[in-house]
């Protein structure tokens, strides 16, 4: 068991009466507020009106503008928003197109074909919302409300995850889990006691030294944090690049270590028994905060440059120059923990090197290392208790991934199927905000596990590959034209931002939190809905942060000082870890009780065939997975992918420049749609490399559809990380076909 630490939890308190002190009444003016919205759905008082972002989960808070004729003008970034600093990224600032798209899903539907066949029928609100009320009831009476289980990602999430409470299912998952940080936050949880959450608080403003392991910063766009580095640039911090592509980062780094793929646990053991053998560790930081030293010592005694050579192709004198050069930082260094990092099964052991590197470093806690983020405390409006749910995820396979603090999506899936155990089998599902079919590797799974259920209804904007499956699909407004929860997020100071509606919903589209209530209230839920509008909840649960309603409207984002000077451990200063040694555990005992290994392994992956690449995958700047894919002004800027090629391989298999092939997989499955080659030095000689999200298949996307090569489709091999569930997705290996197959099967 864990404890809490006392820090953390002094430092709770007091922020709450530190809130409450600066209260300031906004009631009336909050009445003052509510009553003049306007018909139009927007607020007939303002000129510009708060938002933040929903074309990826920075939520960067800004402004919507509307033009002379009241159509939306602009979207621009707020200047008090810490996230980002008065600029949004271009996909922000593109954001106005996910409002423009004239293919967005317009009115209710239900489905009249097949799942999958993408024929459904209008209907009106009520009909669809009857319908799904009295199919979540019949599953609730036959099975228990625990069957139905709840994939949501983004905003709208939030509104369907508190009526799934209130029904009695806490089976709620997403995939920013078990597809994305899941391995991160495990590994520093177990590390740290403490997981790094969004924004990370990492302190790129201050470092003097950044090392990026994958992480690709500069293309994966989070704002502040690309704004911070480039200001540590700047500054002439040195930048430490890993990665197999000479990235946007690489190009801007003063070491570019082309590892080979899949091998960067040797790597971090190699730097770790560098920094141990030279003595380069902060030995006071260490020996004051740290458990397990000796062991870790021990364990990397033999793990030295040379013998990570042989494994990663990386010079033996590269590895000992980065690890003083960290050294040389310390404590104004950053290990960058990265964000995605399901990629090969053992993450959770990748990410617990990384962690340890940090904690040898002693950046953990320090000045350009790692901050300790604050945020605020604001309660949910009052509402009656959740019942207690017989079950939930936790009891699917209890001895599986034993140290997931989340619930993992892929498992939920696996539940799903029709050769799940009976007792805790999944029947239901709401999809919220997320194209399962894109995201959750092994594709085949998801739909084998989508034609058992007994009902599946689709919340989106976008008819995404997802909402083909769909029995009922809602509409969803673009998040321009709406509330929804307050952003409380974490950061250097706490702060709050509010998203209010510039424009009325277009043709029958609604906000998430609406359809979640009238659900409810169709349901019986009556007491989990004691507000009749969203704003009456908003403004009281903005009372209770010391502002209003009408007082967010007008400065969008709200910053609240630190209660304490404690962004930093001072020099010298005791602290207690959340672990159960109440140390930072180089050697982890919760990992050891659970039959894990305490001290990270390097593990050999498998290498392709001849003639076969590892698949590698990326973001964009301008794209956000999928969701930006048919985005009219961003695929302005770019509306299909390519893959990387090197020059060595594309001659073996004379490809030449924008030459269009189809990927073909280890296991036979050919890309649905052709993609153009680029052959580039940027590229390694083990691996091919696109950015994710496009090769879309739903024809109603119309910009989008067949539009580039989809990494989805072709990642059918997963590698379960047994710690927490991760899957790892970048052992899939692809070869290239030239010419159309003759039988190609072309899937959702
Ligand atoms: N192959 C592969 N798989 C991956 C990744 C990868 O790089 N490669 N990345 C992984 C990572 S890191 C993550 S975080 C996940 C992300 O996974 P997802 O969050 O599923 O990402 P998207 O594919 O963008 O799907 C988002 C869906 O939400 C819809 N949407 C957009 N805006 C709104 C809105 O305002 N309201 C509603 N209701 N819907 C909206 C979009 O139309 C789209 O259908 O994917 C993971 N899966
Ligand atoms: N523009 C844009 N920005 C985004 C997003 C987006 O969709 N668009 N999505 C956001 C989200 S949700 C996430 S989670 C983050 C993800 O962003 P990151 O955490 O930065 O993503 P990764 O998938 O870890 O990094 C991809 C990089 O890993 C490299 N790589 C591949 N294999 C290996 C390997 O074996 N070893 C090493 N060292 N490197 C390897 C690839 O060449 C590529 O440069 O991005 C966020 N930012
Ligand atoms: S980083 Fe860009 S896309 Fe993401 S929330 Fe901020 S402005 Fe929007
Ligand atoms: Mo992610």
């Amino acid at each position: 068991m864990k404890k809490t630490t006392r820090r953390s939890f002094l430092k709770t308190t007091a922020l709450g009466v530190g809130a409450l002190a600066l209260a300031k009444p906004g009631i009336s003016l909050a009445k003052r507020a509510l009553n003049s919205v306007s018909d139009s759905g927007s607020d007939i008082n303002l000129k510009r009106f708060p938002t933040y972002c929903e074309v990826c989960f920075w939520k960067c808070a800004g402004w919507t503008h509307l033009d002379g004729n009241g159509e939306v003008q602009k979207v621009i970034g707020n200047d008090d928003d810490p996230n980002c600093n008065g600029r949004l990224c271009p996909r922000g600032t593109g954001g106005v197109g996910q409002y423009s798209d004239n293919d967005r899903l317009k009115r209710p539907m239900i489905r009249t074909g097949e799942r999958g066949s993408g024929e459904f029928k209008e209907v009106s609100w009520s009909e669809a919302i009857d319908y799904v009320a009295q199919k979540m009831s019949a599953i609730k009476e036959k099975h228990g409300a625990e069957s139905l289980a709840l994939f949501q990602h983004g905003s709208g999430g939030d509104h369907f995850k508190h009526l799934y409470k209130a029904f009695g299912s806490k089976n709620i998952t997403k995939p920013s889990f078990a597809q994305c940080l899941g391995p991160r936050e495990v590994g520093f949880i177990n590390t740290f006691g403490a997981g790094l959450s969004s924004p990370e608080p990492t302190d790129l403003r201050n470092t003097d030294c950044l090392v990026l392991i994958g992480n690709h910063l500069g293309e994966n766009m989070h704002n502040g944090h690309v704004q911070e580095m480039s200001d540590a640039i700047d500054r002439g911090a040195s930048i430490i690049t890993v990665d197999p592509r000479f990235s946007t980062a690489a190009s801007k780094s003063k070491f570019w270590l082309p590892i080979k793929p899949a091998t960067d646990i040797a790597l971090l053991l190699a730097w770790i028994n560098v920094i141990i053998t030279e003595e380069l560790y902060d030995k006071d930081y260490v020996a004051r905060y740290t458990y397990g030293f000796e062991q870790l010592k021990a364990h990397v005694q033999d793990k030295t440059p040379e013998w990570a050579y042989g494994i990663t192709t990386l010079n033996p004198n590269d590895i000992r120059k980065t690890a003083r050069e960290m050294a040389k930082a310390a404590p104004a260094v950053i290990i960058h923990p990265g964000r995605h990092v399901t990629w090969y099964g053992d993450d959770t052991q990748r990410l617990r090197a990384m962690a340890i590197l940090n904690a040898l470093l002693g950046s953990w806690g320090r000045r350009g290392g790692f901050y300790f983020p604050e945020k605020l405390k604001v309660p949910d409006y009052p509402s009656a208790k959740y019942p207690k749910p017989k079950w939930t995820w936790k009891d699917i396979d209890p001895e599986k991934y034993k140290l997931a603090p989340l619930s993992v999506s892929n498992q939920i899936i696996d539940a799903s199927l029709p050769e799940a155990d009976e007792e805790h089998k999944i029947r239901g599902w709401f999809v919220v905000g997320t194209n399962l079919i894109k995201t959750i590797p092994n594709r085949e799974n998801t739909i084998k596990a989508i034609n058992e259920l007994e009902f599946i209804g689709v919340v989106d904007t976008m008819p995404a590959e997802i909402v083909k499956y769909a029995d009922v699909v809602f509409p969803e407004c673009s998040y321009l034209e709406r509330y929804d929860m307050l952003r409380v997020s974490q950061h250097r100071e706490p702060n709050i931002a509010l998203r209010m509606p510039a424009k009325k919903p277009k043709w029958d589209s609604k906000p998430a939190w609406w359809m979640a209530r009238e659900i409810g209230l169709k349901l019986g839920l009556n007491d989990y809905y004691r507000w009749s509008n969203i704003e009456e909840m908003l403004d009281w649960q903005l009372s209770q942060a010391g502002t209003s309603l009408a007082e967010m409207k007008t400065v969008g984002v709200k910053n609240y000082p630190r209660p304490y000077n404690d962004m930093y451990l001072r020099y010298g200063e005791d602290m207690e870890f959340n672990t159960n040694t109440g140390k930072i555990e180089l050697y982890s005992t919760e990992m050891a009780a659970m039959g894990y290994d305490p001290l990270p392994n390097y593990t050999k992956h498998d290498d392709p065939d001849y003639g076969y690449y590892r698949l590698i995958y990326g973001r964009a700047p301008m794209h956000t997975f999928g969701r930006t894919a048919n985005n009219p002004n961003l695929t302005d800027l770019m509306d299909e992918n390519n893959v990387w090629v090197n020059p060595k391989v594309a001659t073996e298999f004379g490809l030449s420049n924008n030459q269009k092939v189809w990927l073909k997989n280890q296991d036979g499955v050919v890309s649905s749609f052709p993609i153009k080659v680029r052959i580039t030095e940027r590229i390694g000689l083990h691996s091919v490399y696109m950015v994710h999200g496009f090769g879309h298949n739903n024809p109603k996307l119309t910009r989008a559809h067949g539009r580039g090569a989809s990494d989805s489709e072709l990642i059918t091999r997963v590698k379960v990380d047994p710690i927490m569930g991760g899957t790892g997705m970048r052992e899939n290996f692809v070869t290239f076909l030239t010419e159309k197959p003759i039988k190609m099967e072309v899937k959702s």
